[in-house]
């Protein structure tokens, strides 16, 4: 039972409780709120989950392959695609999943609006940094988004996932997209940023509905096609392009029922060693280096 004595002990100790929370919260809104940092031996990815920059930066063995990847989405009669970070922004978590003191995965949170009873859906994305050996170059990032209807109607949705790599070597990249859901960017015989994008809940066809590979040179760009205020829907320009400044979109067109939720999950797979390492990948390295990334993720 509670005395008189211990609540005032109690009440004698909430300002500095009150102080010790608003030290917490400045922490948070000045050196966290804006940007996610995962890590994972030789690898660190950087996302702005608040503006439209989104992952900005990831870094192998001190080399950065990520300009921009982010998503956006036009959901029933919006007349232009949005980023998704304009939709209400409820939070986001780390996780250490090895206890090696590092956070490789981080989930975000959006919905609709913030009043969580008029929302009528809402979009995770739960990103997973897997990186190699100091000094391999190489590293594994998955992405797993879900846009959950959480009304009672079926739900119009568009999702469009934009990247933009950069890989080392002069040159500029080549990228190609196939099947449509294997965006696959290269330069030269061994750096490469190697994607696919899996459907995981079924909702029409387990492949995009529009997907192009891009180049920096072209009018507009695809970025300047998610952000120019008009509703986009892409083609399918599956490349190759030509040597340059490369990047590519997909678009998933759904209807995702009462209820139900439509889940994506990506996987970048990069590999972008130093020059000394590429001794050894000349000489049969490369697959050795890519099974000993997938042994990892079992
Ligand atoms: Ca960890
Ligand atoms: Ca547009
Ligand atoms: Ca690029």
């Amino acid at each position: 039972m509670e005395t008189i004595a211990a609540r005032r002990a109690c009440a004698r100790r909430l300002p500095a409780l009150l102080t010790l929370a608003a030290a917490i919260v400045l922490i948070a809104s000045t050196s966290d709120a804006d940007t996610i940092v995962l890590r994972d031996m030789n690898s660190r990815v950087e996302t702005n989950w608040q503006s439209p920059t989104g992952l900005f930066d990831w870094k192998i063995d001190g080399f950065d392959v990520a300009t921009r990847q982010w998503l956006w989405y036009r959901q029933g009669s919006m007349t232009s695609e949005q980023s998704i970070d304009s939709l209400y922004r409820v939070g986001y978590s780390y996780t250490d999943n090895n206890s090696d003191g590092l956070n490789e995965e981080g989930l975000i949170t959006y919905r609709e609006s913030s009043d969580a009873l008029a929302s009528r859906f809402t979009v995770t994305i739960r990103y997973i940094l897997q990186g190699g050996s100091a000094g391999s170059g190489a590293a594994d990032l998955q992405m797993a988004v879900s846009v959950a209807n959480t009304s009672g109607s079926a739900l119009s949705f568009r999702l469009f996932n934009y990247a933009d790599f950069q890989l080392p070597g002069a040159g500029g990249d080549i990228v190609s997209i196939p099947d449509g859901n294997d965006p696959l960017q290269t330069q030269g015989p061994v750096y490469k940023v190697d994607s696919i994008a899996q459907v995981t809940s079924f909702y029409g066809s387990i492949f995009p509905d529009g997907y192009e590979a891009g180049m920096a040179t072209d009018s507009p760009t695809l970025l300047a096609r998610l952000t120019d205020g008009a509703a986009t829907t892409l083609g399918t320009v599956a490349g190759p392009r030509s040597p340059g400044d490369a990047s590519w979109a997909q678009e998933w067109d759904r209807s995702i029922g009462a209820g139900q939720s439509f889940d994506v999950l990506y996987d970048f797979n990069a590999i972008v060693p130093e020059p000394a390492t590429l001794a050894f990948l000349a000489i049969g390295g490369a697959a050795l280096l890519r099974s000993a990334i997938r042994r990892r993720g079992r």
